[in-house]
């Protein structure tokens, strides 16, 4: 290697002396975007097993604490959006590591790059991606769901193998090494980066948080803007829903004792009301007050086994959303509801009229709206 670095006369390239670009600096800001990371991850992990769980798990999701999921799919896109301030600090913290001369001094040191560069790489694409999906623009060919379910897995990977090649530095700059040894500059870096994730955070999570909602500057959803007071994400133009596909509405439940019921019919049915979020995996939710017919009633006059799953369609024909699976720990559980009222009214059309599923603990994107059918399996 000697040889090497003498054979390679260094070119004219950047010096670096500012204390910002050490290790100390990389440790600190790196500390953070490590947890945000890992918060994402695991959020996101929760997210995945809600929306597409393994066939063995489909009865076995818990449909309770009902805001569960509004909890973790907020704080996962909240820590996300948190996650871009800080990625921009490490990386500004760290470039000057590109002008390293000679660029390569073994193979080890040759992996151990390209494993920064599958790091950068993945997380980078993984918090800009994320961040589109949650203004549904989505200008890339592949489906997002699964690049970003596989991208976690590389960018996690990849970070777990830069935090054992850079374990001893991280020991060695964990803690401050005197008191005030950060000195003026570093702490107004960290001051500096601090405010810039404080300040994303604040004016997106109120989508989320309501108490903050007021504060909801940049979000692409706000919690009080839609019909009856609750956000929509496809309008009912938007999935095709006419006056003439909704003309002679029934909802038919099919199983053993198949039948079909008129608005009218389920109207005189027993009606529950409950308080549920509607959750939406682009990071928004709101809660709100629903009134309808429970699905387990539903399913008993068809005479379904405790145990069946349901699918629901939609009105909707095409869609991503137009089918869905229930398991029977949500088909059952007292809070599930095909939903006919919405905050004291009729489900408006964008809501889903004439109705709805709404369930406890369950992703946005399964509260099928437009139900025309209800199929035990
Ligand atoms: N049929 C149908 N139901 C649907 C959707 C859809 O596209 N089609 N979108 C879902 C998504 S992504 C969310 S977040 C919720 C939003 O419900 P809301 O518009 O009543 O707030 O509806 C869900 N139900
Ligand atoms: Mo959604």
């Amino acid at each position: 290697m000697e040889g090497m670095r003498r054979s390679l006369p260094r070119p004219p390239l950047p010096v670096f002396r500012g204390r910002l670009h050490d290790a100390r600096t990389a440790t600190v800001i790196g500390r953070l975007l490590g947890v945000a990371i890992v918060v994402a991850f695991v959020t996101g992990l929760v997210s995945h097993c809600l929306q597409q769980p393994p066939g063995w798990a489909v009865n076995l999701l818990p449909s309770r604490p009902s805001w569960g999921y509004r909890v973790t799919q907020g704080v996962h896109v909240a820590s996300g959006i948190a996650a871009i301030p800080l990625l921009f600090a490490k990386l500004w913290t760290v470039y000057p590591r590109l002008f390293e001369w000679p660029p390569v001094r073994s193979v080890v040191h040759a992996l151990e790059r390209a494993s920064i560069g599958v790091l950068v790489g993945s997380v980078l694409l993984q918090l800009v991606t994320g961040l589109l999906n949650t203004v549904q623009w989505y200008p890339w060919p592949w489906d997002f769901k699964q690049a970003h379910w596989a991208l976690a897995w590389v960018a996690v990977g990849a970070l777990l193998l830069h935090l054992a090649v850079k374990a001893p530095q991280i020991a060695a700059h964990w803690r401050r090494p005197a008191p005030d040894a950060d000195g003026p500059d570093r702490r107004a870096f960290f001051t500096a980066v601090g405010a810039a994730v404080g300040a994303v955070t604040l004016t997106t999570v109120g989508q989320s948080f309501t108490p903050l909602k007021d504060l909801d500057l940049f979000a692409p959803r706000h919690p009080d803007h839609g019909p009856q007071g609750l956000p929509v994400n496809r309008t009912a133009v938007a999935a095709g829903i006419t006056a003439e596909r909704l003309a002679g509405w029934r909802l038919r439940v099919d199983g053993p004792r198949p039948y079909e019921l008129t608005l009218e019919e389920l109207r005189a049915m027993r009606q529950h009301s409950a308080v549920l979020p509607i959750a939406c995996v682009e990071g928004w939710s709101k809660s709100a007050h629903w009134t309808g017919v429970r699905i387990t009633d539903l399913l008993d006059r068809a005479g379904a086994p405790r145990a069946a799953r349901v699918r629901v369609t939609s009105l909707q024909r095409h869609g991503a959303y137009a089918v869905t699976e229930m398991g029977s720990s949500y088909a059952r559980d007292p809070l599930t509801l095909l939903a006919l009222r919405l905050n004291g009214e009729p489900l408006s059309a964008d809501h889903g009229f004439p109705a709805r599923v709404i369930a406890p603990n369950r992703p946005g994107v399964l509260q099928t709206k437009w139900v025309a059918r209800l199929e035990v399996l």
